[in-house]
């Protein structure tokens, strides 16, 4: 009778042990010592014979029961924490970061090159005690042209020359006028730099661009002369090739100054002896610039018989050109990445 129980218990302890071994979740451990270790599971069932046994098999089936309770208790315990172990390696697998991973590769922009000149153009005239100004891209007639003393026929102002908006405004042809609004919000005396971006209807071809970009200057004070104007484009060229350079001055008509001149330096290639830069010459053409025109003054509310002033315009899209060697302008504004990325 005992032997019989014996084995029984034995076999639930077996069938228990096996199946905790290979259970594949918390639910299902659960179950298995519901059943077999439950109020109402096998072991439990078989137990509640102990009564009908004598003293000798009461003892021995009750400590095999208790033995097998243990054991099975033991493998449901150890399959538990296994499986929690594995639960919990593989969430850190499904997060875990491998800081060996290379970042993926991110196309990064840079500075374009002509605003790269432009921002050292402005550093540098800010370290000479320039103001730098900015202002809007579309002008008034007023301040494009009238108070340049530009007059309503003058050529510049043609169709063939100039884009006009609806209304009357211009996409201005220069930023003087902003220089313009400088001496009226500011008044003299007075330095500022207005760099930007303007228009001409201009056909392209390797030297002409329909949008370029200018740098120019304006200084008004008592006394100011050609000396300051010279002065001020040396030191220019001075910082920018980081010597001095050698310069003149030509006469030249801009109706905004009087006297209008344009600068050349020496050519940097040949030293002034002739090459293809300089076009034998020995010279290159740094800008235009000039005397104010009284006219001018006085449209930006300054007395001309107190004040005197000399101002510069400066083409940033050209001298962006000299510092790369680009030899077609019409590359600077295309946006093409095969030209950018050179950069
Ligand atoms: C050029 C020539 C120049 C100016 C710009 C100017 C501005 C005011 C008054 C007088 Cl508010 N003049 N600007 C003067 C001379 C030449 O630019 O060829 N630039 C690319």
């Amino acid at each position: 009778m005992s032997e019989q129980i014996l084995q029984a218990i034995a076999a639930i302890e077996a069938q228990a042990r096996a199946a905790a071994a290979a259970a594949a979740s918390l639910e299902a451990l659960q179950a298995i010592e519901r059943d077999a270790l439950g109020k109402s599971g096998q072991l439990s069932q078989i137990l509640r014979g102990l009564k009908d046994l004598d003293d000798a098999g009461r003892k021995s089936v009750g400590q095999a029961g208790n033995v097998a309770k243990r054991q099975v208790e033991a493998a449901l315990a150890a399959r538990k924490s296994a499986l929690e172990s594995a639960a919990i390696a593989a969430a850190l697998a499904g997060e875990r970061i491998d800081p060996t991973e290379p970042a993926p590769r991110r196309a990064v922009g840079h500075e374009h090159p002509v605003k790269t000149v432009m921002r050292e153009l402005e550093e540098l005239f800010d370290s000479m005690g320039f103001t730098v100004v900015d202002g809007p891209e579309i002008e008034t007639d007023f301040f494009n042209f009238e108070a340049l003393n530009i007059p309503p026929h003058h050529p510049a102002r043609d169709t063939q020359d100039t884009f006009y908006a609806e209304g009357g405004a211009v996409l201005r042809t220069h930023t003087s006028g902003m220089q313009v609004r400088a001496m009226r919000n500011l008044g003299a005396p007075l330095r500022v730099v207005a760099p930007g971006r303007v228009f001409r209807n201009e056909t392209q071809d390797a030297s002409h661009e329909h949008t370029f970009h200018q740098l120019e200057g304006l200084v008004v004070d008592e006394g100011i002369s050609v000396a300051h104007l010279k002065a001020v484009l040396d030191e220019l060229l001075a910082r920018l090739f980081g010597e001095r350079v050698a310069t003149r001055l030509r006469p030249h008509h801009f109706p905004f100054v009087e006297p209008g001149l344009e600068l050349d330096f020496q050519c940097r290639l040949c030293m002034g002896k002739g090459c293809a830069t300089c076009k034998q010459s020995g010279w290159i053409e740094l800008c235009g610039c000039g005397m104010v025109h009284p006219k001018v003054l006085q449209a930006g509310n300054v007395d001309p018989e107190r004040f005197t002033g000399f101002a510069f315009g400066l083409g940033i899209d050209r001298l962006t050109m000299m510092r790369h060697a680009i030899s077609d302008i019409r590359w600077v504004m295309s946006g093409d990445l095969r030209f950018l990325g050179q950069f």
